[in-house]
C-alpha cells in the first residue's frame, strides 16, 4: 500500500510539475507598444518652413490641428512646393502652395486633419534636400 502512495505523490508532483512548465510557457509579458523612429535631429514646433539653395528648414515640423504652414523662398531660383506623392499631389492636398518665386511665401490651407504629410519641389521632385515632414497633431 505504502509504495502504491509514493508512486500516486510522484505522479501528481510530475503533473504538477508539468503544468507549471506549460502555463510558464504559455503567458508572455505584453510586447513594447513600437515607438516610430524620429528621423535625425527630431521634429521642430513650428509653422514656417524656408527654402534656401542648402533645402528647406526644418525639415520635419509638427504643427497642431488647424494650423497652417507658411514656405518663405529665400532661395534665388523659384520652388514649387506640393504634397506628395510627386506627380499627383494627391495624398496632403492642403500643403500645396505651388510656385514660390524667389523672395515669395505663401501658406497653405488650413491643415485640419490629424495625419503626417510629406511634399517635396515639383520641380525637383528628386532632391532630397527639397523634401519634407509636416506633422499635424
Ligand atoms: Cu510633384
Amino acid at each position: 500500500m505504502v509504495p502504491r502512495i509514493q508512486h500516486l505523490a510522484k505522479v501528481l508532483l510530475v503533473t504538477l510539475l508539468a503544468s507549471a512548465c506549460s502555463s510558464d510557457g504559455g503567458s508572455s509579458t505584453p510586447a513594447p507598444t513600437p515607438t516610430p523612429t524620429p528621423p535625425p535631429g527630431g521634429s521642430t514646433t513650428t509653422t514656417t518652413i524656408t527654402i534656401t539653395s542648402a533645402g528647406v528648414s526644418p525639415r520635419d515640423i509638427t504643427v497642431t490641428v488647424g494650423s497652417r504652414v507658411t514656405f518663405v523662398n529665400n532661395d534665388s531660383v523659384p520652388h514649387d512646393m506640393a504634397s506628395d506623392p510627386h506627380p499627383e499631389h494627391t495624398a496632403c492636398p492642403d500643403i500645396t502652395v505651388g510656385f514660390l518665386a524667389a523672395g515669395q511665401m505663401r501658406a497653405t490651407n488650413n491643415l485640419n486633419a490629424a495625419r503626417t504629410c510629406t511634399y517635396h519641389d515639383h520641380n525637383q521632385p528628386t532632391t532630397a534636400t527639397l523634401q519634407g515632414v509636416i506633422r499635424i497633431q
